[in-house]
């Protein structure tokens, strides 16, 4: 028996609070390690949108009936509840999208489409997901912006030293993730917030692996712009968020037109409203948005730091697991890292081997993980990746081993 890390938080109780975790895959219990991919959802996040649909459902800002004000009064609740979650000054600075995706997107296409110019720089790195990557490729082709990257050191961490030459006075924004999808690299996000300010850059965070796994406050990083999932931290799938600075925001021209972001139409012009129902155009996800303010509802009584620790522990505990497995090795920092592994085993394929663990009720991700060029800066075509979080557990985790301990044999 491996001694559990003490915590004051119950870690095995908790998976009753997810129904899904009882499921059986291919006669075995399920053990979910896909959870980078999205997260599965506690029943008190079920409930209240259950609760939505069967008591409060309407359409939102629109009727003046007892439901719509209600259904109103819950939205925008859910939006001062994500405002307090991540430290923001106010409720006006939580623009809902339906992901970090879209929220990503809205910072490329409207901020970035009206103040940047031809010649300007922006500056990603090397390990950005695509979603944090293809926006840029889209509004620098169509403006003639000019892209450019901090490479990442074969530790899996970013070659900081780089930055003096990178980050330049043409750098108008410089968009980065704070946990990697695919290596479990943890960005010092403050201290590149800062960097990119002496400067005059604007910043962007991508905190879709971070946000429900650690604590993470937007005025103490110093960002401009912050987005998130609410999938990937226990809230249902099309619910997202973009956070940015009231001034900011202000600035921003709207992005999608239609109903509800206007402040009155002519058959010739509109005129539109303040942040964040400029950035809101037709019907919202309202039972995401109260979705949302459950999980976080949820993940704030267990603790974002205790959460954290439980990632740490379990990385950690996997790591020395699968250092025993033959052949296999490991992307990503040996140590600081979050949840999230990403591993190749020299004889199979990565879609070979999730598939092989999946016949023992291992959900793995095999594939490039939406990082095609970090995979290409690896020299791998894809990895399998095993990603944690809260009701993963050290057993399931021996469980794992044991499965590639199998598929070292059968691969050979
Ligand atoms: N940024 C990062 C760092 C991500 O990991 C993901 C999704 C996204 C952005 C996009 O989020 P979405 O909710 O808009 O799709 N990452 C993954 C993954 O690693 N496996 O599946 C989705």
């Amino acid at each position: 028996m491996h001694k559990v890390a003490t915590s004051r938080v119950d870690w095995s109780g908790l998976r009753e609070d997810f129904p899904i975790l009882r499921e059986r895959v291919n006669g075995h219990p399920l053990i979910y390690f896909d959870s980078a991919a999205s997260s599965q959802k506690p029943r008190a996040v079920l409930d209240v949108v259950r609760n939505y649909y069967e008591h409060e459902n309407a359409n939102v800002h629109r009727g003046l009936h007892a439901l719509s004000a209600r259904a109103t009064e819950h939205y925008e609740k859910s939006r001062q509840r994500v405002a307090d979650f991540i430290g923001a000054a106010s409720a006006d600075e939580i623009v809902f999208t339906r992901g970090t995706t879209e929220s990503i997107n809205l910072v490329a296409q409207a901020w970035a489409g009206k103040f940047l110019r031809a010649g300007d720089v922006i500056l990603l790195t090397e390990m950005e997901h695509h979603s944090n990557l293809v926006p840029w490729q889209l509004l620098a082709e169509r403006i003639g912006a000019r892209l450019r990257f901090v490479p990442v050191r074969d530790d899996g961490t970013l070659e900081l030293e780089k930055l003096s030459s990178l980050l330049t006075a043409e750098v108008k924004i410089f968009a980065f993730t704070h946990v990697s999808n695919s290596l479990g690299t943890i960005n010092p996000v403050a201290e590149l917030c800062q960097k990119a300010r002496s400067v005059g850059a604007m910043t962007l965070i991508d905190a879709a692996q971070s946000i429900g796994h650690m604590p993470l406050n937007v005025q103490e990083l110093g960002c401009d712009f912050l987005a998130f999932s609410g999938h990937k931290m226990c809230a249902p799938t099309g619910i997202g968020v973009l956070y940015g600075g009231l001034d900011i925001l202000d600035s921003v021209p709207p992005w999608h037109g239609g109903g509800e972001m206007i402040t009155s139409v002519t058959l010739e012009k509109s005129t539109f409203k303040k942040p964040p129902h400029r950035f809101e155009a037709g019907t919202p996800n309202i039972a995401g948005a109260i979705g949302l303010a459950a999980a976080i509802d949820y993940l704030e009584g267990i603790g974002r730091a205790e959460i954290f620790k439980h990632d740490v522990d379990l990385a950690s505990y996997a790591l020395q697991g699968m250092a025993d497995v033959a052949g296999l090795h490991v992307l990503g920092p040996s140590r600081d890292r979050g949840g999230v592994i990403s591993f190749v085993m020299g004889a199979a394929h990565p879609h070979d081997l999730t598939t092989f663990a999946d016949q023992y009720g291992l959900a793995l991700r095999g594939g490039h993980h939406c990082n095609q060029p970090l995979m290409r800066r690896f020299g791998v075509p894809g990895t399998s990746r095993a990603s944690f979080y809260l009701y993963s557990t050290r057993e399931e985790i021996d469980r794992m081993v044991d499965i590639l301990d199998k598929a070292v044999r059968f691969f050979k």
